[in-house]
């Protein structure tokens, strides 16, 4: 047998008896422990070892596949990814769950109680992560050779508690009881450099870090394809250790080096808007690239020799401008390493990259200071500047000498300090940019990146964002799951998601109606978040101010007013749900998530308001209690300013889930509302344009206040709790224009409270919104991707029996 092409594992057994002599096997062997004295965490890691052994079966058949085929690979290079837990998807994948269950209920477990042992990963911090998770499933799924290489940090985000109101963060150590579910790779180890001089080109670091590969499997579904995600952690060299300093006694100054080697990939950092840290989190960028890249190049080797082919057979897909730094990377390698000049190097380098956008807010593009750079990365500095001569040349080639545009254009800002601008560097190093949404892509277009639309008009493109269907429908929401399997007469749709346009006649039917209706109950009672028979009302999502959720407090707080002067005049109980997390340093963000808890104390205090509204806001959001959440909600707020979100990808599961969406003409909204139909979408407030010209007038938000008696008890009430600094914001500047959308956004909640009094009628248009969103599965987006940027196609495994 060819070992490296005609793989002939044992196939673990598909049996319940094999299944359970695998498992106690597993119990035993490798785990050193016996029935008798197995703890719950003895059995979940067993279990998971058990179900993971049927995945690295189909894992050795797809790396054999991809070995003989020698395909084009797309390799993912993100700083985070929120993958979820591991437990319940690799249990559906491998088909084992019934299996699974009966096997530990036969050695004594519950294996609910064993499920709750499986801890998320939570190594991003919000959509942008989650999109990663996402787009890896569809490539599994979609049999692409796909890699993702990210950084395995210790403390992933961190986990969210609330102390008298205010948010509290406290450290993830999400690995603490170890992860089942990594393959330690200590062979695959890299050498990354810092600080140093260069010499006439030549850099010899100052300082050296290992980086160490673990990889997780990512298994498509309904196929054999089981990819993996390559994550990289720090680890100081063997002589780190300083022997004769612990010899006498100075313990911490004996671990320095290594400690500060280690810290490297010891946190995730919440996001952008804290001073903190900045060149730690710059050093984390480089060796994720860094790590990466050589790994790439060990790959390309394996089966091809020479560099012609590496952009062939190579594409690596830039997950917003954090990996960026892979553009001066390449090219120092090819040319420091392997020898190669400028312009091949360069050639290879711009065919082999894309880069995603996700971002419209200027403050969110990211910018390096010169002179951090100059420190850390000398080489790489130099050949950023290479980059921008030509680069400059070009755009006078093609402009003229037009310095204004050239100081807009130019890779490094001269004022007010010089800063290294990661978008321009990711533009002119790529072959491909891409923006996440129809609006956002034409948005970057025509304003963040217009100039460099003018010079490359065919190097911009638009990918709708879009989410799995497997976690956020099947993992998440089993009862809707079985009745649309049930309506569609098979499961199909979990690979082909358009096959949901097949439940549009269902809508008319009514009793398929009052068993969706039943579902959704059933699941706000798994929830348990409030009344069942309320609306309920969730907005789930990063606190952020341009999201607005001081927008939906205002209307809470509109409600609680109105319930108190008489209640009749409100017809649908609500269960207002929040959840998310806000970076630490956002105090203003920070303020609101206080405010949302005090409101909801002063909601339930109210015996006159409690019967009417409730308030909710779990802590500590994320994938795992999004999969909760998700399946329960009737109502979907997406409310931020027109122009401001990218895409939005929380708005495409709730709506695939059968809630309905109030929301404004943002991001993705446009796409749902144009897919599920104006009339079962609640669209309210300024679009981008408008939004844009108001911003750029002389808007005078007291005005608002001024006219609207009710926005202005709102405001008031707020602001008598003891909350100046929210109510102050809102009526000073008003960046997010909340004000100016109130009232349109309490009538559109107003439709919402006159459609739900129709239970009939809201109920079709929940069936119309699953039925409709078939375009939203990751499925289309990688296709999508494979089609216009990656030019990827397929691989599938043989099935073991050849050699
Ligand atoms: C986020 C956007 C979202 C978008 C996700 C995924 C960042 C920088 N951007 O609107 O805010 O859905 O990316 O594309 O996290």
């Amino acid at each position: 047998m060819d070992m490296r092409t005609g793989i002939n594992l044992r196939t673990p057994g598909a049996t319940p008896e094999e299944f359970q002599q695998d498992l106690l096997d597993n119990l035993y062997y490798r785990r050193g422990t016996t029935v008798e004295s197995a703890s719950a965490q003895d059995a979940y890691e067993t279990l998971a070892l058990t179900v993971r052994d049927r995945l690295a079966e189909r894992r050795a058949r797809t790396a054999a596949a991809h070995y003989a085929a020698n395909p084009r690979w797309v390799y993912y290079f993100s700083a985070e990814y929120l993958l979820g837990r591991q437990l319940e998807q690799n249990l559906l994948y491998t088909g084992t769950a019934e299996v699974a269950a009966s096997a530990l209920k036969a050695v004594g477990f519950a294996p609910e109680e064993v499920k709750e042992l499986d801890v998320e990963p939570g190594l991003g911090n919000g959509g942008l992560g989650r999109l990663a998770a996402c787009l890896l499933d569809s490539m599994a799924t979609l049999d692409i050779p796909a890699v993702g290489y990210g950084i395995r940090y210790d403390l992933g985000i961190f986990r969210q508690t609330f102390e008298n109101g205010a948010q509290v963060e406290r450290p993830d150590d999400w690995a603490f009881q170890g992860d089942p579910w990594e393959f330690p790779a200590p062979d695959d180890r890299q050498v990354v450099g810092f600080y140093g001089t260069v010499d006439n080109g030549v850099w010899t670091p100052a300082e050296t870090v290992l980086g160490e590969p673990s990889h997780m499997l990512v298994p498509g579904h309904g196929t054999d394809t089981v990819n993996i995600v390559r994550l990289w952690s720090a680890r100081a060299s063997r002589e780190s250790f300083d022997l004769s300093r612990f010899a006498h006694g100075q313990y911490a100054e004996a671990v320095q080096d290594a400690v500060r080697a280690e810290n490297i990939s010891k946190v995730l950092y919440p996001d952008d808007s804290t001073e903190l840290g900045r060149e730690l989190r710059l050093k984390q960028q480089y060796f994720l690239v860094s790590c990466s890249l050589r790994d790439i190049i060990r790959r390309f080797q394996l089966r091809n020799t020479g560099w012609d082919a590496f952009a062939d057979k190579t594409v690596i897909q830039l997950n917003d401008t954090h990996p960026v730094l892979a553009v001066p990377e390449l090219m120092r390698l090819l040319m420091d390493e392997y020898h190669l000049d400028w312009d091949t190097a360069w050639a290879i380098t711009r065919r082999t990259f894309a880069y995603t956008c996700h971002t419209l807010l200027p403050e969110a593009l990211e910018t390096w200071p010169v002179p951090m750079l100059e420190r850390l990365l000398p080489r790489h500095l130099e050949i950023i500047y290479l980059i921008n001569l030509h680069f400059l040349e070009e755009v006078r080639d093609r402009f003229g000498p037009d310095t204004d545009r050239l100081r807009r254009m130019s890779i490094i800002q001269e004022e007010p300090d010089r800063r290294v601008r990661m978008a321009h560097l990711a533009v002119a190093g790529t072959a491909a940019v891409n923006g996440v949404a129809e609006l956002h892509s034409q948005l970057l277009a025509e304003t963040t990146l217009r100039d460099f639309a003018e010079l490359w008009p065919d190097r911009f493109h638009n990918v709708t964002n879009g989410v799995t269907p497997r976690r956020f429908l099947r993992i998440a929401n089993p009862p809707l799951s079985a009745l649309i399997s049930e309506g569609l007469g098979g499961d199909g749709w979990l690979r082909d998601l358009d096959l949901l346009a097949g439940l549009e006649p269902l809508a008319d039917d009514p009793a398929f109606r009052q068993r969706w209706r039943a579902v959704k109950r059933q699941n706000k009672i798994a929830l348990a978040a409030g009344d069942p028979d309320s609306l309920t009302d969730v907005m789930i999502k990063r606190f952020h101010e341009y999201k607005r959720q001081q927008l939906k407090l205002l209307h809470v707080v509109t409600l609680y007013h109105r319930i108190k002067n008489d209640p009749t005049t409100v017809r649908a109980p609500r269960t207002v749900l929040f959840a998310g997390k806000a970076a630490p340093a956002y105090h203003a963000a920070k303020a609101i998530m206080r405010l949302i808890n005090t409101i909801a104390h002063l909601v339930a205090a109210d015996p006159a308001v409690s019967p009417h509204l409730k308030v909710v806001f779990p802590a500590n959001y994320n994938v795992t209690l999004a999969e909760r959440i998700v399946p329960a909600a009737d109502l979907s707020e997406q409310i931020s300013m027109a122009g401001k979100e990218a895409s939005g990808t929380g708005n495409m599961k709730l709506a695939l889930n059968g809630a309905l969406t109030i929301g404004t003409l943002d991001g993705a909204n446009i796409e749902i509302r144009d897919r599920v139909g104006a009339d079962n979408f609640f669209l309210f407030g300024l679009d981008a344009r408008q939004a844009a010209a108001v911003r750029g007038g002389d808007y005078q938000p007291r005005r608002h206040y001024d006219d609207d008696p009710e926005l202005r008890a709102a405001i008031d009430l707020i602001g008598g709790l003891g909350f100046a600094d929210v109510a102050g914001s809102l009526l000073g500047r008003d960046e997010y224009l909340t004000l100016a959308d109130y009232r349109a956004y309490l009538d559109a909640q107003d439709r919402v409270e006159q459609a739900w009094h129709d239970q009939d009628s809201w109920t079709r248009m929940s069936i119309l919104n699953t039925a409709r969103s078939g375009f939203f599965s990751s499925d289309r987006t990688v296709t999508d991707y494979c089609s216009t940027i990656w030019k990827a196609g397929p691989v599938r495994p043989g099935n073991g029996d050849a050699g």
